[in-house]
């Protein structure tokens, strides 16, 4: 997409989502994230093997297959830890594995993703903590164990207000979710119901994260297949979930969070950032060293406390999630 091209706000403000192809180029911003996680990937394999969890590094096949052959060997739900740009809500340890690469930061903070983010959110842009890296293989190879995770299999209708904090309710949160792989209706792209932004917070039940109960959905869904190099804007009311992964190889995407500086982002035990900021430039995080040390510090924080508090507002007590 070229720089000047308008976002149609209009559109999306109608909607609730917005798709745009092309926002980023492939070959410059999304190789260097895939050539970073098959280096992970390598080396957690040799480290794996070498203290016997792994049967084998899985080094001749290509990182979809490895990725799988290593879930079904480990079959550690934490396994995802090493991958996810973000910690667990609880039971965070001082070296907690966590993907803190450059080329990861360098995609957050992507001046062709941050021109389109700041159409909608200004020019003072916070990077919003809540942020994933989810790698799907195919359904049938991810071990039924590991099925319940969002990470690495469907995810249950929500929306992203339902999983942050009230103290975020008032936050311009723009979602940012980006296809590494091309998205496709058999591997498990996005759904949402649009014009669902504009019913307020619906009730959602601890599954155990947070999910809209199918009585409750309303509406009628629409899927979004998107190529690598687009990507869906969403409202942070705006229901959507995911399909599942029915083809052969991996669906991977980011989601990443978007919104002016100084609202709360919902998540106040993770650290944000200030990824563009024309009236103070000096405010903006440019080295991935010093990101990955927000990311790093917050850690050793949390791995001190006791009991990090609740991450979402849902207890379960209403009726329809009995
Ligand atoms: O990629 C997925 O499966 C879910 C993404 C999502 O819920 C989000 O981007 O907010
Ligand atoms: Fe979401």
């Amino acid at each position: 997409m070229a720089v000047s091209t308008r976002v149609d706000l209009d559109r999306f403000n109608a909607l609730g989502y917005l798709v745009i192809e092309d926002v980023l180029d492939a070959a410059e911003d999304i190789d260097p994230v895939v050539a970073e996680y098959e280096d992970l990937l390598d080396r957690l394999t040799h480290r794996w093997h070498a203290e016997g969890k792994l049967s084998d590094t899985f080094i001749s096949l290509p990182f979809a297959k490895r990725f799988a052959r290593v879930l079904q060997e480990v079959r550690d739900v934490n396994v995802m830890s090493h991958f996810d740009i973000s910690l667990p809500f609880r039971g965070v340890t001082a070296d907690n594995p966590i993907h803190l690469g450059p080329a990861v930061f360098r995609l957050l903070t992507n001046p062709r993703l941050l021109d389109v983010v700041e159409q909608f959110v200004g020019s003072e842009i916070y990077s919003n903590p809540i942020q994933h890296t989810r790698i799907k293989p195919p359904e049938r190879d991810v071990p039924e164990a590991l099925r319940a995770s969002s990470l690495l299999a469907k995810t249950d209708w929500h929306q992203d207000q339902g999983v942050h904090l009230p103290e975020a309710d008032d936050t311009d949160m723009l979602t940012v979710w980006l296809p590494i792989t091309n998205a496709t209706e058999e591997n498990g792209c996005l759904c949402v119901i649009p014009g669902s932004h504009n019913e307020g917070l619906t009730i959602h039940c601890p599954t155990p994260g947070a999910s809209i109960p199918a009585e409750l959905l309303g509406g009628q869904p629409v899927n979004l297949p998107i190529r690598r190099g687009g990507a869906l804007f969403l409202n942070r009311r705006t229901k959507h979930a995911s399909l599942t992964n029915n083809s052969d190889g991996i669906r991977w995407s980011f989601d990443l969070r978007y919104h002016p500086i100084g609202q709360a982002t919902g998540r106040p035990r993770f650290p944000g950032f200030v990824a563009r900021s024309r009236a103070n430039p000096a405010s903006e995080i440019q080295n991935p060293e010093d990101w990955a040390d927000l990311w790093r510090a917050a850690r050793v924080r949390l791995a001190e406390i006791e009991d990090p508090g609740k991450f979402t507002r849902w207890t379960g007590t209403e009726p329809v999630c009995a």
